[in-house]
């Protein structure tokens, strides 16, 4: 057996050989290739072993097909499984996990584990993003550059230089840290198979070595992370067809849709029920999505959309980093604010 085979082995997967989910929907990824983000969920794919469609988005707005299916979500990855659409990687692994429980578990940890190095990920992307900036800002085209200047509101595009020592320094302190893990840990993060923690390190060290030049020597220094990078780069993306968006439409149409977390009464939220609202990615402008809150607990938002007349879907978002607003038009039917004479003595 060769390397591929052998690491296909460990997975506990037959080598680039895709197996469908329990339910046999297709899984169709809404991404494009060059986001370290798309990369996440297309190992994912890799590591449990499936089939997937994908269907390529625009790189810049406007999106009006992904933006239909999310409800005005414009990110990438998405993942659509029928009649339900899942925004962001975070999940996209439960629902990958959920539709596919036999094959390796993405998130095999427990919540906060999964969830503490979905969210280290989340703060690496912040310097490397500024390194992409720096890098390639005067190389982009009028509109891309502006398209980025709406997404990331936060930076100073003119401050950003190539060569930061700073910036290089907190990088190599994440990267430390994926090294000294692996020394403890074998030859995956997460012990004899990847898991979450692999994925998420592994999408941003893959950002570093396909369009990083100035930081990729920060990578190559530490040779078990290297290694490592390798082997996770080995497992592949699982079987890919590429397909256009038309498989979108006939699957939300053909498709029954996921029964519904019921919404906890102790849920702060759960008077929104049944109301529009709209949903906001907290760290960058990625589009909000407007629709009617069909549940929410505290791991997930669920939309109900219209993306085609008649046709409903169900969009699912993480409650880390997001947003829920009334929108304006259900303002007073939702509780009105507390009167001064009831707020705490606190205000932080
Ligand atoms: N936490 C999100 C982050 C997604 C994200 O930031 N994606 C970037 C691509 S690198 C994006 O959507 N950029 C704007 C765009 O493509 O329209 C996830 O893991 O899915």
């Amino acid at each position: 057996m060769g390397l591929d085979g052998a690491i296909a082995r460990r997975q506990g997967l037959r080598a680039f050989k895709g197996t469908t989910n329990m339910a046999n929907i297709p899984l169709i990824l809404h991404q494009y290739d060059i986001s370290p983000f798309s990369q996440k969920a297309q190992k994912m794919m890799g590591l449990k072993g499936l089939s997937w469609q994908s269907v390529e988005m625009p790189m810049i707005a406007p999106k009006p097909d992904v933006e239909a299916l999310t409800g005005g979500y414009r990110g990438t990855p998405v993942l659509q499984i029928g009649g339900d659409v899942y925004v962001d990687n975070w999940m996209i692994a439960r629902a990958l996990d959920h539709v596919s429980p036999k094959t390796p578990l993405i998130n095999a940890r427990g919540p906060l584990r999964d969830g503490a190095i979905y969210a280290w990920g989340e703060r690496l992307f912040t310097p490397l993003l500024h390194s992409a900036l720096a890098a390639y800002k005067d190389q982009w085209d009028a509109d891309f550059l502006a398209d980025r200047k709406r997404v990331f509101p936060d930076v100073d595009f003119d401050a950003l230089e190539v060569h930061d020592a700073e910036r290089l320094s907190q990088i190599r302190a994440y990267l430390g840290a994926i090294n000294a893990e692996l020394k403890l840990c074998g030859g995956f993060l997460g012990g004899e198979r990847a898991d979450s923690w692999d994925i998420h390190a592994w999408g941003l060290v893959w950002m570093i070595k396909s369009a990083l030049p100035e930081v990729s020597p920060v990578v190559d220094y530490f040779p078990a992370l290297m290694q490592w990078y390798d082997r996770m780069t080995q497992i592949g993306t699982g079987h890919r067809e590429d397909a256009e968006i038309e498989v979108a439409w006939r699957a939300l149409k053909s498709s029954e849709k996921r029964v519904l977390p019921p919404s906890d009464r102790d849920e702060p939220l759960y008077e929104w029920v049944g109301r529009s609202v709209t949903v906001l990615p907290g760290s960058t402008d990625r589009g909000g999505a407007q629709g009617r809150l069909a549940a929410v607990d505290y791991e997930q938002a669920v939309l109900v959309v219209e993306p085609l007349p008649g046709i409903e879907a169900q969009v699912w978002f993480p409650r880390f980093g997001y947003h829920i607003r009334k929108s304006r038009t259900d303002e007073q039917t939702c509780p009105k604010k507390m009167p001064a004479s009831k707020r705490p003595g606190l205000f932080v």
